[in-house]
């Protein structure tokens, strides 16, 4: 484990490095418990970091040192300096070969960083600083190398992978396989992979625009070597799209991608070798959902992405971070938009945004996109980076238009292809190719925090002027107390009367792009005839809140005419959580609830609406999530968020029952199964109604979530109607239906954990008894990352009503979970421990216990510097 040491990296202290590394040849022989790597590194003294010649500081983390040599001679043991994080070694001259050669144990490694084994497979995991598990190194993204790899491993692993191209194969005396890969790109350390196991693999292949034949390759264990093709159709869409969309090419002969089931996170761009998780991987019409179809589009896409933004230009430390990951979100984002609904998956995106990234801006870990301090890198792997980074892109994207965007990202490839850079390299690239000044934008990359947009309008009716007053703010987060205007793009319309867009502008255009930048500021129109209704932040143009004072009746307008699909949502949205909110007070009050009959009859509309997309009428009737009540709460009440959404649910189900039972029937098909846009919608519709429907839970529509249940042909149908019966159904038919769903795919990795999900996600089942029993499971293992987050994890994030009892035994539970798995695997403790650190956003009692939780991990003794980082910054 990791010295707990409270050590803080600041960005204003980055230095160039003192030593490049122009060559790294890796030699690995592979055994479970003692893997002897030796490393020949050609180091030549760094010209631009200043003069002398001062000791080689390489890093290192539980290596077991074995010797040093330079060019050729032994070096004894006074001239360099174990350290507890690294090595330090006397350097008499500016180039030298330095090899040295040190054990690791790859079946002790539970952390999944550094070289491990998953399921007897070999595979690593370099980023952000895993590479030092490996071999001694400076492993930081501003040493770029090229890299031969030399793999030995005994017959039982017959697939030997690195980066590049494989160059060389033969045996040894005792009939080892041997293989060397070279990669001719140079790359910093965490993008190494090295890959050994009993593999089988599909084949395809890809030309370039430019008439390249490209190998690809997908590998996973045998027995589901039937669930690579849907990634590989994605891998083969993602790159046609990149060379549409962004002109870049893939640059190498392979293209090979290998599916592990110990991982943590979603996958890995490393160079020409992706590594994903299983669950992130594979898929089959019988054993995936359409979620997991759609998820698995994008993240093959975004590995893919990452080839050109994060590859070939890389970031120059890793406060840089958001250079490469906010721009590949941005990037897999439009990806998925071309492939799918475009409008859904903003909706998708924003609500996830507008929930857990808003509300991590809003805690004790808040930082900016580009962050200035940190403790532990991996635990900066956030929704902040990742997707308030790719809001950042995206508004550069609406300010400069595609044509300009583009100018911009080619001078950005074209300038800094081979170079790890910063964020304020890609900025002025897209200055310099547009004539542009972003001097103020740039603050939302040094600025944390949700902006809030207060608007207010006024009409003249003499002059027919309309004048809409921007004010901007941000509330202080942690180490930031003042904030500065920034440049917000507020996309916008106007509505009139009839609900038609009115002209903005003498070209007619009905939208404009109104450019705040200022703390408070008025834009006018003129020639207008009625006071018209504003359609303000179209397609969430920006990442902040937008305060307007809509009437009941102005949001039912535009529910139903704007002309921006995400805003008719959005509209809607505003509507429910207006309803939500006057239930959680009269529910406090203790008085009688009772729905806003309005908001029956719009949903009842939207249900009817035909001629939408039907995903985006599925998004238009969900309510808002308790995670998204809690968000907008000043102080949350859990127990009133549960007991107003429960209500509203419920009525709305029962008053719009007929209609949605009708819904359910018309969508009902036997189509073989197919993961394409409109499918999806139409089973996204039906199975929102089917949810509705047993949320009444009277007998005979239950039945038809039973039916659903034995019928269904494929995943997406299955798990809907499990869920609808695991939630709402007699606890015997509920009981029944798991067993029988654990008995037909207990064999299916990837569905136990989706069967796991729905247990300890259902407020019924999901109690923490039954989540302890699922942690005694044959099929759970704490060292899988992938069950601790399908049980643990939805538990704590997707199970509101159960986690936030109010006797804090939830509470307590996830800490006592997080304290034994910190001793594994740091980085995922630190990431589960998360719902405990927003505890002074809760009611007194509550938050008190959500508080004595987290102590209760700071208590526990020894904790890693991952865990140390989150939990102390959460209970200052
Ligand atoms: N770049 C990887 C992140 C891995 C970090 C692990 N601590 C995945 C991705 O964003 O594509
Ligand atoms: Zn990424």
């Amino acid at each position: 484990m990791k010295d707990a040491q409270p050590r803080t990296v600041y960005r204003k202290d980055y230095h160039a490095p003192e030593y490049l590394v122009d060559s790294t040849r890796l030699h690995f022989e592979l055994q479970p418990k003692s893997t002897l790597v030796k490393s020949c590194l050609q180091i030549r003294r760094n010209p631009d970091a200043g003069g002398g010649l001062p000791p080689l500081v390489l890093d290192g983390i539980e290596l077991e040192l074995l010797s040093v040599s330079i060019d050729g001679a032994l070096v004894p043991a006074s001239r360099y300096r174990e350290l507890p994080e690294g090595l330090s070694i006397d350097v008499e001259k500016p180039e030298f070969l330095l090899e040295i050669h040190n054990r690791i144990s790859p079946e002790d490694n539970t952390s999944l960083e550094g070289l491990y084994l998953s399921n007897g497979m070999y595979c690593t995991q370099c980023e952000a600083e895993g590479f030092r598990k490996i071999t001694y190194y400076p492993d930081r993204p501003d040493v770029m190398s090229k890299f031969t790899t030399t793999i030995v491993a005994p017959r039982q692993y017959p697939v030997l992978l690195a980066n590049g191209n494989e160059i060389e194969r033969s045996h040894t005396e005792d009939g080892r396989q041997v293989v060397t890969w070279e990669d001719p790109f140079a790359k910093p350390a965490y993008l190494f992979a090295l890959v050994a196991g009993e593999l089988q693999h599909i084949e395809d292949s890809f030309t370039t625009a430019s008439g390249r034949e490209v190998k690809l390759q997908i590998f996973t264990e045998a027995k589901n070597i039937g669930k690579c093709d849907h990634a590989m159709r994605s891998l083969k869409k993602a790159m046609r799209w990149d060379e549409e969309v962004y002109g870049r090419e893939y640059d190498l002969d392979i293209f090979m991608v290998v599916a592990v089931d110990h991982f943590n996170m979603g996958a890995m761009e490393n160079k020409g070798l992706n590594i994903f998780n299983s669950a992130c991987v594979l898929a089959s019409p019988k054993t995936a959902t359409d979620r997991s179809f759609q998820t698995i589009e994008s993240i093959v896409g975004h590995e893919y992405f990452h080839n050109w933004s994060g590859n070939r230009v890389t970031c120059r430390d890793w406060f840089q971070l958001s250079l490469k990951e906010g721009f590949t979100v941005f990037r897999d984002a439009e990806f998925s938009a071309d492939m799918n609904s475009r409008a859904v998956k903003r909706i998708e995106d924003v609500s996830m945004l507008r929930t857990a990234q808003f509300a991590e801006d809003a805690g004790p870990m808040a930082h900016p996109v580009r962050p200035d301090s940190y403790m532990e890198i991996s635990n900066f792997y956030t929704l902040t980076i990742y997707e308030k980074g790719a809001e950042v892109v995206r508004m550069i994207h609406t300010l400069l238009g595609a044509e300009g965007f583009r100018k911009g990202s080619d001078l950005y490839f074209e300038r800094h292809d081979g170079q790890a850079v910063t964020c304020e390299d890609f900025v002025r690239a897209m200055e310099d190719a547009n004539g542009v000044d972003l001097t103020r934008f740039r603050r939302w990359y040094s600025q944390a925090g949700t902006p809030v947009l207060d608007v207010s309008d006024e009409f003249d009716a003499r002059s027919g002027t309309y004048s809409l007053t921007i004010r901007q703010s941000c509330p202080p987060t942690p180490g930031q107390e003042e904030k500065l205007p920034l440049h917000i793009p507020v996309a916008m319309g106007l509505l009139d009367s009839d609900g038609n867009d009115l002209p903005l502008d003498d070209d007619d255009n009905t939208q404009k792009v109104l450019e705040v930048t200022e703390a408070e500021q008025t834009f006018r129109f003129e020639g207008l005839k009625e006071k018209p209704l504003p359609s303000l932040l179209r397609g969430f143009s920006a990442p902040v809140k937008v305060h307007y004072d809509y009437s009941t009746e102005q949001l039912l307008f535009l529910m139903r005419s704007d002309s921006d699909e995400f805003n008719r949502w959005d509209a809607g949205q505003r509507l429910a959580f207006a309803a939500l909110e006057q239930l959680q007070q009269d529910f406090r009050a203790g008085r009688t609830l009772e729905l806003q009959p309005e908001l029956v009859d719009a949903y009842r509309s939207v249900l009817a609406n035909r001629e939408l997309d039907q995903a985006l009428v599925a998004e238009m009737l969900a309510l808002p999530s308790a995670q998204t009540l809690a968000e907008h709460a000043q102080k949350i009440d859990a127990e009133a968020i549960v007991a107003a959404r429960d209500f509203a649910r419920r009525e709305l189900a029962l008053a719009l029952k007929d209609e949605l039972r009708d819904c359910y029937r018309r969508l009902q098909s036997d189509k073989p199964y197919d993961p394409n846009a409109a499918d999806i919608a139409e089973r996204s519709l039906k199975n929102t109604c089917l949810a509705y429907l047993s949320v009444t839970e009277e007998p005979e529509l239950l039945t038809l979530a039973e039916e659903q249940f034995s019928e269904a042909a494929n995943m997406t149908d299955s798990a809907a109607a499990l869920a609808a019966l695991t939630n709402h159904a007699p606890d015997d038919i509920a009981t029944s239906a798991l067993e029988n769903f654990y008995r037909r795919w207990e064999g299916d990795t990837q569905v136990v954990e989706l069967w796991f999900g729905v247990q300890s996600g259902s407020a019924r089942r999901g109690t923490l008894d039954a989540v302890r029993e699922l942690m005694q499971h044959p099929a759970f293992e704490l060292k899988n990352p992938n069950k601790v987050r399908s049980v643990i994890g939805v538990f704590a994030n997707r199970n509101f009503a159960q986690f936030h009892r109010t006797d804090g035994s939830g509470f307590a539970f996830l800490a006592e979970q997080v304290v034994a798995l910190d001793k594994l695997n740091p980085q995922v403790a630190a990431r589960l421990v998360t719902p405990l650190t927003r505890w002074k956003k809760y009611t007194e009692e509550l938050g008190e216990k959500m508080r004595a939780a987290l102590q209760s991990v700071m208590d526990s003794g020894k904790i890693s510097r991952d865990l140390y980082e989150v939990v102390s910054k959460s209970l200052a």
